[in-house]
């Protein structure tokens, strides 16, 4: 059986720690993955770990995941606020979804608080930081657990 996650980040992600500490925090996008792949080797999985600013290629990593994941860990970005083709590619591989923002997302622009992923997601994870995707991996292997 697959013993990989999908980690995926959306637009912008890759300027993480270039700018903006105060809301992002001074990690790398280096360091995030880093550390989810720490938090998955806890549980004997890998990650594949994908970031980029193309809503299509998003699209087309988690259509692949279908065949090599367990679940899938996302910080969409903006298309968090905006992608019905997101949440429909996720619907559609039929994995359970952890949903994570650096920022408290509830606390900024009112525009903000809305997600097209959450209804969809399996946990919805904001304002932790790096850590909440550590969090996003222990909670998806207690979903894993709980379901074979
Ligand atoms: O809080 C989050 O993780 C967000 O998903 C980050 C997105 C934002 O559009 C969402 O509303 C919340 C933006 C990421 C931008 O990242 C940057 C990092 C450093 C410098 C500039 C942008």
């Amino acid at each position: 059986m697959a013993n990989r996650i999908l980690l995926v980040n959306g637009p912008n992600l890759n300027l993480l720690g270039t700018r903006e500490p105060h809301i992002y925090g001074s990690e790398s996008l280096a360091d995030v993955e880093a550390s989810a792949r720490t938090a998955a080797a806890a549980f004997e999985w890998e990650v594949d770990a994908v970031q980029s600013n193309h809503e299509g290629e998003l699209i087309d990593a988690i259509h692949a995941a279908r065949d090599t994941a367990v679940g899938i860990v996302i910080n969409a970005g903006a298309y968090t606020h905006t992608s019905i083709a997101i949440r429909d590619a996720l619907v559609a591989v039929g994995l359970p979804v952890v949903e994570v923002h650096l920022s408290n997302v509830h606390a900024r622009e009112e525009f903000r608080s809305h997600s097209y992923i959450s209804p969809i997601a399996a946990c919805v994870i904001v304002g932790a930081g790096v850590q909440g995707y550590e969090f996003a991996v222990a909670r998806l292997a207690r979903i894993r657990a709980q379901s074979v």
